[in-house]
């Protein structure tokens, strides 16, 4: 293999396969392999930065200090030479390939699983694998800055272990499916500095201990006091409530007022209990009233005859940054179909309805999904949920996604359940970031929550957590999880819990004793108590009954007519285009009959529509239309939207009705009943 045979008219293919070989030295052919390693040919060097590679590698060679650089160690530093080191340009390009797996491959290595299991890896990770091999001594010769990582360390030496650890601990990174350039450069230094990782100050770290304790301790109330009751518990995956805490504060910290939570079953008491302020004893009630038919007829509240791990709830929590409203949506049995109900309850919450299309302004409020692993690998509503985040009439400038992956759904394992690695897989088809924790390090976590919301404050998109855990017990507290999952129920059962574990570090640390950390347990224990005690106290007690259900209607008439002058206005109003605006000729003739219409006869569905809509705005009611097709109107009926010929500009007449005091929004959806149908559920 010479270089003429590289350079010249097969240079194209050349260039490919040398970025093969950057990935990995062993998948190109070793003639090719000898040849860049030769670095003599046009290919190598108008790859981008290797020209400049082949520069500062021969200064480096002892005449020049790369920025930052220690003191050269002289057993390891080579001798100054004019000539190309051709080793030190492999090794630069081995580098190279290095980070790029680590950046790519790395979460294969990462220790994610709580119960241990052995990460596959992934050969491209290993620095002694590569050709050549990445020697301690080689790498102390390559500096960091060539190979544009964020971590400390000035050559590759010191970085490794570093970039080992960012990608590869406790904590891993999908972000290179990503196709926005600007996205990915931003993760990448955002992961690699760790700037959203920084270590938890002793009262922060006080606090995620008080949260998950208070988690533990609460469902392990419920389970002793109402022995084989449903609760869905957590446990496992108690470091979600932490992660919701840091959520709702940083949303507040952008401008956030609202914060909207959909999720399932899966640990929703404690949600219920510890996100939205839920009373203790409103909870307990609910469980009492499982026991005791009495409790329910004296409910205060009235029931809503569901079953309690599907209760909505709304509070309010004061932050650093303000109240903030959270609310957590009602739930039906039915999986993930909450999800595009949250998209549509977040919009409507961003928007402002008082003129023209509406104002949407994703900051004031932040949708939180919570997905079960393998509902979100297997409900189809989830991609379709998915595909309306970044379409204009849907999105919601980003939505935090949890998957509570307790590796198991109901008595299903993961490799029966979905053909992805990952349950998160789908959400890369969206170019959606996901980093994976494992949930028995909370400070993990709460660092992916961290940067999720700067994320989503950057650039408005989603952004995946896939929470890894565990079930510690059945699939609900009637279930015996040894039945279909031995080997992992004994694990567990030997497994110490979240708040055990980070108790221990903590209390290691000298940030807390551990009669300390007992003490917010017993509180949680006390409260409970309390609260138990108080609702027996008052169930014991005759309470009058409520008369009445809730009503089937208002009984109000409303009265719909609008005189005849106001509809004559109206119809004029709607005909106007801005004065450089054309209609096209044969739509111009339709809409042209309507000037007539009125007086002489002849009003079509479309035109009646559009006289509705208009009063309805200037009677301060706000319209939204969406669906597919929905500006023309599938039976070309309607037209709503018009379009330029000459420009392709657009103009909607109803935006611009003079005296409207309201929004009119119209959207073509994307070719989905199930998700749209639930985000305008949610939205209205
Ligand atoms: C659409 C739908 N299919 C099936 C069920 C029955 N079901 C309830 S929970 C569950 C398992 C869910 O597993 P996962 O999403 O991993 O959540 P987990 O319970 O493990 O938290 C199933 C199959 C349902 N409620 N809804």
């Amino acid at each position: 293999m010479s270089s003429n045979e590289v350079d010249g008219p097969n240079s194209g293919y050349a260039s490919l396969l040398l970025e093969d070989y950057l990935e990995n030295p062993d998948s190109v052919p070793v003639e090719w392999r000898t040849l860049f390693e030769s670095g003599h040919t046009g290919s190598v060097a108008s790859l981008p930065g290797l020209q400049r590679l082949l520069e500062v590698a021969a200064n480096w060679n002892g005449h020049e200090d790369p920025p930052g650089a220690p003191a050269p160690d002289p057993a390891v530093t080579a001798t100054p030479s004019d000539a190309i080191d051709e080793t030190l340009l492999g090794g630069v390009a081995a580098a190279m390939a290095l980070v790029k797996a680590h950046r790519m491959h790395g979460h294969l290595a990462a220790r994610l699983d709580p119960l241990g299991s052995e990460p596959m890896g992934d050969p491209a990770l290993d620095e002694t694998m590569l050709i050549p091999s990445l020697t301690p001594e080689l790498q102390s010769r390559i500096p960091s800055s060539l190979l544009r990582v964020h971590v400390p360390g000035p050559t590759l030496r010191e970085a490794l272990p570093a970039l080992k650890d960012v990608y590869c601990g406790t904590i891993a990174y999908e972000i290179e499916h990503l196709s926005d350039h600007a996205e990915r450069v931003w993760l990448r230094q955002a992961i690699e500095s760790g700037r959203y990782r920084q270590a938890l100050a002793p009262e922060e770290r006080t606090k995620l201990l008080a949260s998950i304790t208070r988690a533990e301790g609460f469902e392990q109330y419920l389970r002793k006091s109402f022995l084989g009751q449903k609760q869905f518990s957590l446990e496992g995956l108690d470091t979600m409530m932490p992660m919701l805490d840091e959520a709702i504060e940083l949303a507040a910290s952008m401008g956030a007022h609202e914060v909207v939570i959909g999720m399932a079953h899966r640990g929703r008491l404690n949600v219920l209990a510890h996100t939205t302020g839920h009373p203790y004893g409103s909870i307990l009630r609910e469980f009492e009233g499982e026991r005791t038919i009495d409790a329910v007829v004296m409910d205060e509240e009235g029931g809503t005859g569901d079953v309690k791990y599907h209760l909505p709830a709304t509070g309010t929590r004061a932050t650093e940054n303000g109240e903030v409203t959270i609310t957590l949506a009602p739930n039906p049995s039915h999986l993930e179909a909450v999800d595009p109900v949250i998209e549509g309850w977040a919009r409507a919450e961003q928007t402002d309805r008082s003129s023209g299309a509406g104002i949407h302004d994703p900051s004031v409020a932040l949708p939180i999904l919570i997905h079960g692993d393998a509902s979100f690998a297997g409900q189809g509503i989830v991609a379709e949920t998915l595909n309306l985040s970044n379409l204009d009439g849907y999105t919601t400038g980003g939505t935090l996604h949890i998957i509570s992956n307790n590796q198991v759904g109901f008595t299903t394992d993961p490799q029966e359940g979905r053909s992805t690695r990952y349950s998160s897989d789908l959400a890369k088809g969206f170019d959606i970031p996901i980093v994976h924790v494992n949930a028995d390090d909370p400070e993990a976590a709460v660092a992916a929550v961290r940067l999720a919301l700067a994320y989503r404050q950057e650039f408005g998109h989603d952004f995946v957590v896939d929470l890894v855990g565990y079930r510690r017990f059945g699939h609900q507290e009637q279930d015996e999880a040894a039945y279909t999952q031995p080997l992992m129920a004994a694990q567990v059962a030997d497994h110490p819990t979240a708040r055990e574990q980070y108790a221990g570090r903590l209390v290691a640390a000298g940030v807390l004793t551990q009669a300390e950390a007992d003490a917010v347990f017993e509180q949680t224990q006390a409260e409970l108590r309390a609260a138990h005690e108080e609702l027996k106290a008052t169930m014991a007690r005759p309470r009058p009954q409520k008369d009445g259900g809730i009503p089937a209607d208002t009984g109000e008439v409303v009265d719909t007519a609008v005189n005849g002058e106001r509809l004559e206005e109206l119809n004029v109003q709607l005909l106007e285009v801005p004065k450089d605006f054309e209609v096209h000729g044969k739509l111009l003739k339709q809409l042209e009959r309507r000037r007539v219409a009125l007086a002489g006869g002849g009003i079509d569905w479309g035109h009646a529509e559009a006289l509705a809509y208009g009063s309805l705005l200037v009677e301060g009611i706000p319209i939204r239309l969406s669906g597919q097709d929905t500006e023309r109107g599938t039976f070309a009926h309607r037209h709503a939207v018009l379009h330029d010929p000459r420009s392709g500009e657009v103009h909607v007449p109803l935006q611009h009705v003079p005296g409207a005091t309201a929004s009119f929004e119209v959207y073509n959806s994307p070719l989905s009943e199930y998700a749209c149908l639930g985000f305008e559920y949610g939205y209205s």
